[in-house]
């Protein structure tokens, strides 16, 4: 077996092993941010147990945390309460970024991880299975269930070879995504093996791991060697590590090479991760904002690397740069090896160790700008600018063009590698980590008035008379269809306020019209709902009406979020979605029998008199999860 199906073989409770059968595997651990988790625990207390069932589940305060009204702090006084009374570990506002935290503290070979945000395949780093899902899968989770997926095929990235000066891992990752697209990933898990694996760290794994999840990939997946040890007795969890190596006789789906010597700094261009080309080919281009951060790559080592590259240098007159370090560990071990203090002289804005820039709490590029960011996404308008021009790049990228005010290859500044050895002992503080409760039964959940019960809808129509109410194109992410950012995402525990806002980058008029039609239908291309885990681009919709979304093919969260809230996720060939007009008036005959007996479902476009027939491609979970109207009505019917 492979490194993947001995991690699926060990927890699988349901199911065969055979790529696109359902299959069911037990969850050892869980991980919620503030902007998921709100509504994850509303979800967890209406299930009525007592304390998580999981070995492990941690809440993480990352995503919300400017405090520009009341939400977001009601948001963090609900959280820390309901961890504590749970069962729960609470990492508090300022101890780091989910995915970073976890790596350095909890992470484990061998283990499972379900996470409710899109990027936990990080930890897949370490010789885990990390997936990311919507909040109601981790509810389940926390609550003793399995989780149901498609057992994926398993793709092996071979790497052979080293980096040569000014390059690093996420030119690894981003050269994948030029290879396979945002789309390439689905139904696969990434498997990394190859001499050219056993140089890098457990960080620099994390980087290409955490990326996997803009492939659409199910996961990504190292195995636990030499190095995954040097990182466990660096952060003093010796205890914790096991190694976890493929057979000699493994065997994949497919296989891919990539010659690492070979590659060059890579940049992924506005306004999607798979937009890639060497620096190279767009140096020169004048650059207004550098930031170095997000859960990708805001480690001690890509903290350091631009460290040394700053080191004695100043920034561009033009450029703003800011650095958001990942943990408080990091932000604390550069404070003390002086490295920040390299950041601070050459003129860096120091931020809070949050997502912050990459989810657009704050620091919005100018109109019309080029921005340069060591992120994970640069879907369009997710910096809070719309017309955003967000580069994606490495650290070494970053830190070169930050000195230059324009986009350049850091060969030109670094000549010889900078290797940032693993520190033989990371700073160990897990103050900022709160344990469960004691004594549960006297913790108090606090609820500010932000906090909102969340919808329920009634099982699903026999039929349907209804419009389509928008009609989109290829890729559309879950950014287009709920946006973040520092005005809207605030309002992740208020489903009626946060509503108002569904696509309303992409058509301002969508929610005022899909209220007037009492709902309708979407209708989108290839890869729909893309990106994020974010249950709202599901659960809003679903508050607005929605009731079918009938797309070329969907992204594997959202698809799962959809049927998690009850609404039908449908496909159509290029020619049906060619044929139906963006108001057109769409009639469902037979809905609810269709589900339950066909795998086709039969619609008629009641202006051109034509009849469609669309795939469901449900299994016989889903087809009575979205039967039942959701997933939360299904497990109370059970
Ligand atoms: C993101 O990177 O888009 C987010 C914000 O972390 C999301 C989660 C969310 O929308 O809260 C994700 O990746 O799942
Ligand atoms: Fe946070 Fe950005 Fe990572 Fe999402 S991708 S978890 S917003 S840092």
């Amino acid at each position: 077996m492979n490194v993947a199906q001995k991690l699926i073989s060990s927890h699988l409770v349901s199911g065969t092993m055979k790529a696109g059968e359902e299959i069911a595997i037990s969850i050892d651990q869980t991980l919620t941010q503030d902007a998921t988790g709100t509504m994850a625990y509303l979800e967890f207390e209406a299930m009525g147990i007592p304390k998580v069932r999981t070995k492990l589940s941690v809440s993480y305060v990352d995503h919300n945390t400017l405090q520009s009204g009341f939400e977001n702090a009601d948001d963090h006084r609900f959280l820390q309460t309901i961890a504590a009374k749970y069962g729960i570990y609470f990492s508090r506002p300022g101890n780091g970024i989910c995915h970073q935290v976890h790596l350095e503290r909890f992470s484990s070979p061998g283990q499972t991880l379900l996470g409710s945000d899109s990027h936990t395949p990080n930890a897949g780093a370490v010789g885990m299975l990390a997936i990311g899902a919507g909040g109601l899968n981790v509810a389940l989770a926390m609550a003793g269930e399995p989780f149901w997926m498609v057992m994926p095929e398993i793709v092996r990235v071979t790497l052979t070879g080293a980096f040569q000066a000014g390059v690093s891992a996420k030119d690894i990752i981003l050269e994948v995504l030029r290879r396979m697209t945002v789309k390439g990933g689905v139904g696969r898990i990434i498997e990394y093996s190859g001499d050219g694996i056993k140089k890098l760290t457990v960080p620099e794994r994390a980087t290409i791991t955490n990326m996997g999840a803009e492939l659409g990939a199910t996961s990504s997946v190292f195995p636990s060697d030499e190095q995954t040890l040097a990182f466990f007795k660096a952060q003093e969890r010796e205890g914790d590590w096991t190694g976890l190596k493929p057979d000699a006789d493994a065997e994949y789906d497919e296989d891919i090479l990539i010659n690492v010597d070979e590659i060059e700094p890579m940049i992924a261009a506005p306004s999607s991760p798979d937009k890639v080309s060497r620096v190279r080919d767009v140096e020169g281009m004048p650059v207004r904002q550098v930031c170095i951060g997000s859960c990708v790559n805001s480690s001690f080592a890509d903290l350091m690397v631009a460290a040394s590259i700053l080191k004695g240098r100043r920034i561009h007159p033009d450029v703003s740069l800011t650095i958001s370090p990942g943990s408080r560990q990091a932000f604390r071990m550069i404070t003390e090896n002086g490295g920040l203090a390299d950041l601070i002289s050459a003129g860096a804005r120091v931020l809070e160790c949050t997502c912050g820039p990459c989810i657009g709490m704050g620091q919005s590029p100018a109109t019309d700008t080029v921005t340069l960011r060591t992120f994970n996404r640069n879907f369009p308008g997710r910096s809070g600018t719309s017309g955003d021009r967000a580069y994606l790049c490495s650290p070494l990228t970053a830190a070169a063009s930050a000195i230059t005010g324009k986009i350049t290859d850091p060969r030109d500044l670094v000549k010889e590698p900078i290797k940032i050895s693993l520190p033989e002992k990371y700073t160990v503080d897990d103050s900022m980590i709160i344990a469960p409760s004691k004594a549960p039964e006297k913790i108090v959940i606090e609820r500010g008035p932000n906090i909102k019960p969340f919808p329920v809808k009634g099982a699903l129509e026999e039929s349907l008379k209804t419009k389509v109410v928008l009609k989109v194109g290829d890729n559309i992410t879950t950014d287009d269809i709920m946006p973040a950012g520092a005005k809207i995402l605030p309002l992740r525990s208020n489903i009626p306020a946060i509503s108002e806002y569904v696509f309303s980058k992409v058509d301002p008029a969508f929610h005022t019209r899909a209220r007037a039609s009492g709902g309708g239908i979407v209708l989108g291309g290839v890869n729909y709902g893309q990106g994020s885990s974010r249950e709202h681009a599901a659960l809003a919709p679903m508050y607005l009406g929605i009731k079918v979304v009938l797309a070329k093919s969907f992204a594997r969260i959202h698809k799962d979020n959809l049927i998690n809230f009850g609404i039908l996720p449908l496909t159509v060939e290029e020619d049906v979605y060619d044929s139906i007009d963006p108001d057109a008036d769409l009639e469902f005959p037979d809905l609810s029998k269709e589900v339950r007996e066909s795998s086709k479902i039969t619609f008629m476009d009641v202006g051109k008199g034509k009849t469609y027939t669309s795939e469901h491609g449900l299994t016989g979970r889903q087809r009575e999860i979205v039967l039942a109207g959701g997933l939360l009505n299904y497990v109370r019917g059970k």
